[in-house]
């Protein structure tokens, strides 16, 4: 009989070496380094920060949260403490030996490119470049959706730093592939897909929006076949490895979005609902996936239902 200690749980994502393919998604625990080393500790082989920007930002006013049938709707609005500050932060992670990716955006290229090499000299094993944050428009989060944008940027970034880009995509959009198209060809080194979808929640007895930003970002079950949809088309036609996000609350979950073709997860509402315990719940199922199916390694079962 197989033992666990032969199953190969290890991952490489555009050459960042993680212990197992399980991250936490940006946002969710990333504004400090004790947090993110809790879902380490927790059974994360990676932590995400929070979008982290050139300068401390406050976010929306409240409400920013609420919850929806299937998830959660968000309009936090890029609240971070700046790209300095945050340095340290993640100074603080490296010094624990936990792998860090670093969310980062930008109002242009060239602040993307300054967030990028401040969040770098602080220690980030890789950064994740958000060009689509569905809760703040115009001038903070210019690069929504333009395959363009996305191509200049990130080949902007891919030169100024010497680390790993990942490039968060958004399901906002008419065609995700050319934004992923648009990524590899600005040099990403792998796609993680997908932010949330953007929603809406209306309060009956006040008779109007209930989030002060009117419009938030859905997370959670609702979001996961959207999410799974858009990993397998971006899977079907890109080289580059791909990060699957959305609606991840369970083993089965992960398994099918590794099998939907994705390198590694992120889990993020679930985080919210079942505590940090979730990783290490996650983990056990997918081992016990691959044991119970006579797999070694987990990297053997991503994209398996292509080939179906
Ligand atoms: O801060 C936010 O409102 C936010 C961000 Br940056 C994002 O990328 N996705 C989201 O749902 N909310």
């Amino acid at each position: 009989m197989r033992t666990m200690s032969q199953l190969n749980l290890a991952v490489e994502i555009g050459g960042l070496k993680l212990r197992n393919p399980l991250m936490n998604a940006a946002g969710i625990l990333g504004l400090s380094a004790n947090l993110l080393k809790r879902v380490y500790e927790g059974g994360a082989g990676g932590v995400v920060t929070k979008s982290i920007g050139l300068h401390p930002r406050r976010g929306h006013s409240n409400p920013t949260l609420v919850v929806v049938e299937g998830g959660v709707l968000n309009s936090m609005g890029l609240p971070n403490p700046g790209a300095t500050y945050f340095a340290n932060e993640v100074k603080k992670l490296k010094g624990m030996g936990i792998p860090v990716i670093a969310s980062i955006f930008g109002s242009s290229r060239e602040e993307f490119v300054e967030v990028a090499r401040i969040l770098a000299e602080g220690g980030a094993d890789a950064l994740e470049l958000n060009y689509s944050c569905p809760t703040v428009g115009g001038e903070r989060c210019l690069l929504d959706a333009d395959p363009e944008n996305i191509e200049r940027v990130t080949s902007a970034v891919k030169d100024a730093v010497d680390l790993p880009i990942f490039v968060k995509l958004s399901p906002n959009v008419g065609d995700i592939l050319e934004c992923a198209w648009a990524s590899e060809r600005g040099g990403a080194d792998a796609i993680t897909a997908v932010n949330t979808l953007k929603g809406l929640a209306i309060d009956v007895e006040l008779r109007r929006p209930i989030l002060s930003n009117i419009v938030g970002g859905l997370s959670g079950p609702a979001l996961k076949p959207v999410a799974l949809r858009c990993v397998w088309e971006i899977t079907e036609e890109v080289e580059i490895p791909v990060i699957g996000c959305g609606g991840i609350s369970t083993w089965r979950d992960a398994v099918e979005f590794l099998l939907c073709g994705a390198n590694a997860v992120q889990i993020g509402t679930a985080i919210m609902y079942r505590g940090l315990e979730v990783f290490g719940e996650i983990l056990e199922g997918v081992k016990g996936y691959l044991e119970g199916n006579g797999f070694r390694d987990v990297n053997e079962i991503v994209g398996l239902a292509h080939k179906a």
